[in-house]
Order: structure tokens, then C-alpha cells, then sequence
């Protein structure tokens, strides 16, 4: 039924009626829900650690630390907004609570916040800057609130589930709209015991604010996907089972999140959060270690490149700022992705495949620069390839696969040739496609390009193959 439904909004259902020949595939598995897809375009995003242990260089604050401690006396979230707008992220989400249980909104429900603080005496409110920041510059507002706490009395009690979803709350209806809520699964050993209540948690967030997508060890919007140095598995299934699985220490092995399950129930996909630098809040002593424009390309691969989206935590100063040897290097970044994926070798040339679902499913669809139309075989078929004639003797060192994913994720496994002037040679083997797959090789010069479907779990639903030529690092 679910189905139908998606298949009804997507106005989808009628096509098919009214071009009878040409039938639409039916969904396959789990599928996105119309916030999941708008999500998974966003591809990357600027995450923002902040608080009182950028101020005592600690990851983990104890809860005990000063209010006053807190004082960024240059403090501009235009300046943030604005370099991430720059680097050609989507949004930014930032730790409106971290452990220390610290607010950097002036929570009714604390009394370890803003308001307690030395900074502008006290009448500051870091989210309400940093939301109309996001506006002005067109980007989408997320927030990081960790259910542990380390400050709050009622910690440990059965109470304290109210206390935070009456924090969320506020957060929700002050600062909205909310693209993204972020829960972490963190808790210290040997410390107070706490059952969270996420059924409570999650319903205030959808209340206030339908669309947003849950992060969580288990979504149910994103996932983790199971490591922090911005590796999602080369095997990436946007399906998950979660059912008697919990977040934290009840989370699914690491390695589970990693790939997804390809058996998965729920369409639950993956993002790949980390750090500019080694730590997650900013500290002098890691200026010279932020990552270099080579890792953060890598990073960039193994995430978006994996069918993940990136959530890229560029922590503020002591001053309110992002650093300048951060920024430079996102700029860099920028600058390296813009020229890498410029000019789509693949757009408009020819293109056959051993089958076709019909005119409106034809293979030209993989190579028309629009996400939203399609080939497809009309049947599951072993082996269907894919030829891809460049015309002339072209050099490339990317190649872009992209599946649409509307009607679920399907493919398992498929094989890349290249024609050397006689025969197809064998570039690469790979699984999973998903929303996004980059595969990046060394250059490679040839007029012609296969890809073959190995093992179809159903018939293929490929919305672009784009191919690139991107600048030597
Ligand atoms: C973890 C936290 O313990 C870290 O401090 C950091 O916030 C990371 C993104 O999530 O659970
Ligand atoms: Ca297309």
C-alpha cells in the first residue's frame, strides 16, 4: 500500500496507464520517502562543534565545567554561513547540546547555557544567529542534540526523557524549520544510567517539524554508517533492518552500518560524518593537522561517491570563527570538485544497450544530464549491458553511475570496460550504485565504454552514467 501511495504522489501511476506499452518497474524493496530523496540531492553539508570545549580544548566536557568559560567575542554565524555557502554545502547542522549538556540557546530547562555565560553578558543565542544565517544564504538549518547529559540534575531519572523532549521542543518551534534533527549514540562508561524514550523524541521532532530527517545509530531518516573517518562501505545498501535494534550500545555492528543490508526492511540510507581535523571541537593545537585537500577528495569518494551523503564537521574557534587554514582548504575542495565534474564527457553521445524497457525507458535517458528520467530493461535480465560511444579517442578518470532510486535500490554488482582499439578491457568491478557512484581510476584514453549488470535483483532502473576528465591532484 505504501507503495502505491509513493507511486500515486510521484503522479507516477497514471503514466503508465496512459503509455500502457511502456511499463513502469515496479518498486523494489524499501523506498525513499519524498524528504529521504530531497535529502540524499543535498549530498553535503557542514557540521559545527561548539561550546564550552572549544574554550577548555576538550571532545568530551564533564558537565562541571564554568558557563562563563564561554565567550567568542567575534563571534559571526554570517561568516560561517557564508563559507559554507562558498564551499557548496546545502546546510549546516550544529551541537545545540553536546554531552556537556551545555545549550548554546538560552533552554528554559537548563541552567548550563548561553544565558549563564560571559558572552554579550549573557543575552546571546547562538541558534537564533546561526538560523537566520542559514537563511540569508539559502541554506537548510540541522541541530545536534545529545540525549546524554552530564550537567542536568535530573539525568539519570525517569524524568529527565520529559526534560529532553521538552528541550527538543523548544529548539523545534524556535528556531525551525529543521531540515535535519542529529542523535548520537555516545554514553560514558560507568557513569549515570539513563533509558531514552526516541519514540518520544522522534514524535516531537516530527510534530514541529514533519520533513526532518532523524539521524540516528538506526535513522529512521540516516543512518550512521558505522565509523568516523568518512569510509562508507564500497557496498552501500540504503536498507537496513532495525527491528530489536536499538542506538548506541544497541546498535547493529559497526560493520553492518557500513554497507546496509542488502535484505534490508526500512529504506534507512547512510551519512558519513567527519572531522576537518583530528578532533570534533576546535583546539590550536590541531591548526596544522587539518586534513589535506588530497584526504578530503578521498573523503568525498568514499562518501558521496558511495551513495552517502557528507555531513563535514568544520569546528569554530575561541573567537566565533571559522579558522582560515579550514576555510582555505574547503575552498580548495570546492574548487578541485567544480573543475572534476565541469563537463560531462557521456552527455548527449550515443548510446545502445542489449535491452530496453521502450521509447520512454531508452538508453539515451542515461546520458541526457537529468536525474529524473531512466533506462530500464522491461525484466530482470543477467547481464544487460550498456555501451557508451564517445565518438573519438577521449582521456577520463571518472566515471558518475547513478540508479533511480524512487523505485528502490537493485543493483548488486556490475563490470566496467573501456575499449582499448580492439578489444573491451576489464576497468572495474563494483556492487552497489545507489543515489550516487563515483568511481575515480587513473586516466584512461578510449573511445568507447560498457557497462555490464551482473547479477540484477530485479530489473535495472539507471537514471545517468556521466563520465570526466578531472584535474591531476
Ligand atoms: C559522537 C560524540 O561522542 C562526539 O563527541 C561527536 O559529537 C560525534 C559527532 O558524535 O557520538
Ligand atoms: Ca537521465
Amino acid at each position: 500500500m505504501k507503495n502505491i501511495n509513493h507511486l500515486l504522489t510521484a503522479g507516477l501511476l497514471s503514466i503508465s496507464i496512459a503509455v500502457s506499452a511502456q511499463k513502469i518497474p515496479a518498486p523494489y524493496g524499501p523506498v525513499p520517502t519524498t524528504h529521504q530523496l530531497a535529502w540524499q540531492d543535498m549530498e553535503y553539508y557542514m557540521f559545527i562543534h561548539f561550546g564550552p570545549n572549544t574554550f577548555t580544548d576538550k571532545e568530551w566536557g564533564h558537565g562541571d565545567e564554568d558557563p562563563k568559560v564561554f565567550n567568542p567575542k567575534k563571534l559571526d554565524a554570517r561568516q560561517w554561513a557564508r563559507t559554507a555557502k562558498a564551499a557548496g554545502m546545502k546546510a549546516i547542522i550544529i551541537t545545540a547540546k553536546h554531552h556537556d549538556g551545555f545549550c548554546l540557546f538560552p533552554s528554559k530547562y537548563s541552567t548550563h547555557t548561553v544565558r549563564e555565560s560571559a558572552w554579550k553578558d549573557g543575552k546571546g543565542d547562538v541558534l537564533k544567529e546561526l538560523s537566520a544565517a542559514c537563511k540569508e544564504y539559502g541554506l537548510k538549518f540541522g541541530v545536534y542534540l545529545s540525549p546524554w547529559d552530564r550537567n542536568h540534575p535530573k539525568y539519570g531519572t525517569p524524568e529527565y526523557n520529559d526534560v529532553f523532549a521538552k528541550t527538543l521542543a523548544e529548539v523545534h518551534t524556535q528556531y525551525g524549520p529543521i531540515f535535519e534533527q542529529w542523535f548520537d549514540g555516545a554514553k560514558g562508561q560507568g557513569e549515570k544510567k539513563q533509558e531514552y524514550d526516541f519514540s518520544l523524541f522522534n514524535s516531537v521532532v516530527y510534530k514541529h517539524n514533519p520533513q526532518a530527517i532523524i539521524f540516528s545509530d538506526i535513522g529512521p531518516g540516516a543512518r550512521w554508517m558505522g565509523n568516523e573517518s568518512g569510509i562508507a562501505g564500497e557496498t552501500n545498501w540504503s536498507r537496513l533492518n532495525t527491528d530489536g535494534f536499538g542506538v548506541g550500545v544497541e546498535a547493529p555492528k559497526a560493520e553492518v552500518l557500513n554497507t546496509g543490508n542488502e535484505d534490508g526492511k526500512y529504506w534507512i540510507p547512510a551519512e558519513v560524518d567527519v572531522s576537518i581535523r583530528p578532533g570534533w571541537f576546535y583546539s590550536a593545537s590541531t591548526d596544522d593537522k587539518v586534513k589535506t585537500l588530497e584526504q578530503l577528495v578521498s573523503i568525498y569518494h568514499t562518501s558521496v561517491g558511495r551513495n552517502a551523503n557528507l555531513l563535514l564537521n568544520v569546528p569554530v574557534n575561541r573567537d566565533g570563527l571559522i579558522h582560515p587554514t579550514d576555510s582555505t582548504r574547503l575552498m580548495e575542495l570546492r574548487r578541485y570538485l567544480d573543475a572534476s565534474f565541469k563537463t560531462n564527457l557521456a552527455k548527449g553521445k550515443k548510446v545502445t544497450a542489449s535491452t530496453s524497457g521502450g521509447k520512454q525507458f531508452s538508453p539515451d535517458k542515461l546520458v541526457d544530464g537529468n536525474s529524473n528520467t531512466y533506462w530500464t530493461t522491461g525484466g530482470k535480465v543477467k547481464n544487460a549491458s550498456i555501451e557508451i560511444d564517445l565518438g573519438k579517442a577521449t582521456q577520463f578518470n571518472r566515471i558518475v553511475l547513478q540508479e533511480y532510486i524512487q523505485l528502490g535500490q537493485r543493483i548488486r554488482s556490475f563490470m566496467v570496460f573501456y575499449w582499448d582499439g580492439n578489444t573491451y578491457k576489464l576497468l572495474d568491478t563494483q556492487t552497489t550504485i545507489g543515489h550516487k557512484r563515483i568511481l575515480a581510476f587513473p586516466t584512461v584514453t578510449s573511445s568507447k565504454i560498457k557497462v555490464v549488470l551482473t547479477e540484477p535483483n530485479s530489473d535495472p532502473v539507471v537514471s545517468e552514467i556521466a563520465v570526466y576528465k578531472a584535474p591531476d591532484l
